[in-house]
């Protein structure tokens, strides 16, 4: 390959790309809604994937992600940096700057990071950092090495963004209260949504939040926990029932400390390809009420990633 050509990926076998003809939701989002978990892949061709990555996905541009973003009814996205790139955050931070402040970014750095990096970072959009505890995405960080990157993000204002599964909260839970930030889970801490909302592994979860006030969680991705799966094509649009009681629960109990992404463009998918329109038609059945709409996709994204607007 001569030294200027773009690298040629080729997708993880059996990757599912991303819906390209998403319906209409029926759910019409408050105005101002905000999108908060969401990722870019490259493109490869400018935006190389990172050599130590799990899994190649297909290409998914901000211009799509932000033609979804008007498609859905949202106006604003926070764009997470997705283990595929690794500590090259230049496909995440490219999105947020060409987002007209719509967006904001959360990076993936190392310890090595210097202070113009996190500033540089902090200009272009940047808001947190996330560590991933799943071992099919990433490889084992030590702990001291997160911990002093959550001290270096900490007097910026930034959060820390943390993914891993139920399984594993035990096992991580003094670390995660030892972080001197406001802390984000993604998707719920990942529960086994055979088990009941009532049972001792979502209940963990629940006391992590209770007993820490600055633990938020995502109450995304039922697509990624749910059994039951999407409707069948049958015009039903009240998917992944499974999910709704976990969800609901954590809307009703932290009202404030909620937030809600589409996931897009959804990597790792094994079984199917959510329709993001339908993900959007969750929403009502999880947040029930317009103040708990309001709150979920308006309020609580903007204390935390626009805090200078509210
Ligand atoms: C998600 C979930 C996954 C992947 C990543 O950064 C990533 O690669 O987050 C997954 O495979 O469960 O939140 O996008």
């Amino acid at each position: 390959m001569a030294e200027d050509s773009p690298e040629i990926f080729t997708k993880t076998p059996g990757w599912l790309d991303w819906c390209p003809d998403p319906s209409k939701p029926r759910f019409v989002p408050p105005p101002g809604a905000v999108d908060a978990h969401c990722h870019v892949f490259g493109p490869g061709a400018e935006f190389p994937y990172a050599p130590q990555r799990k899994y190649t996905p297909c290409d998914a541009g901000k211009q799509q992600l932000y033609a979804l973003r008007d498609h859905l009814g949202f106006a604003r996205n926070v764009v997470v940096q997705a283990t595929c790139h690794g500590a090259d955050n230049r496909a995440m931070v490219d999105a947020v700057r060409h987002s007209g402040g719509r967006a904001r970014g959360v990076a993936t750095v190392r310890r090595a990071v210097t202070d113009l990096e996190l500033e540089d970072l902090h200009a272009a959009g940047v808001r947190g950092v996330r560590f991933n505890f799943l071992k099919r995405l990433v490889d084992f960080t030590p702990r001291d090495e997160l911990l002093e990157i959550a001290a270096r993000i900490a007097p910026l204002g930034w959060h820390v963004v943390v993914y891993f599964e139920a399984v594993d909260l035990p096992q991580l839970w003094d670390f995660f209260t030892a972080l001197p930030t406001t802390v984000v889970v993604d998707h719920m801490g990942r529960p086994d949504v055979r088990e009941p909302v009532a049972g001792p592994q979502f209940q963990r979860f629940v006391r992590l939040m209770r007993e820490h006030a600055n633990v938020w969680s995502k109450v995304s991705c039922p697509e990624r926990l749910s059994l039951s799966g999407p409707p069948a094509l049958n015009g039903e649009r009240n998917a992944y029932r499974d999910v709704v009681p976990f969800a609901r629960y954590l809307i009703e109990t932290f009202p404030e400390r909620v937030l809600w992404g589409t996931d897009w463009p959804h990597p790792n998918l094994k079984n199917h390809m959510p329709d993001d329109g339908l993900l959007v038609d969750f929403i009502p059945h999880i947040a029930v009420t317009a103040e708990a709409q309001r709150r979920l996709l308006v309020a609580n994204p903007m204390r935390l990633y626009w805090p200078e607007e509210t």
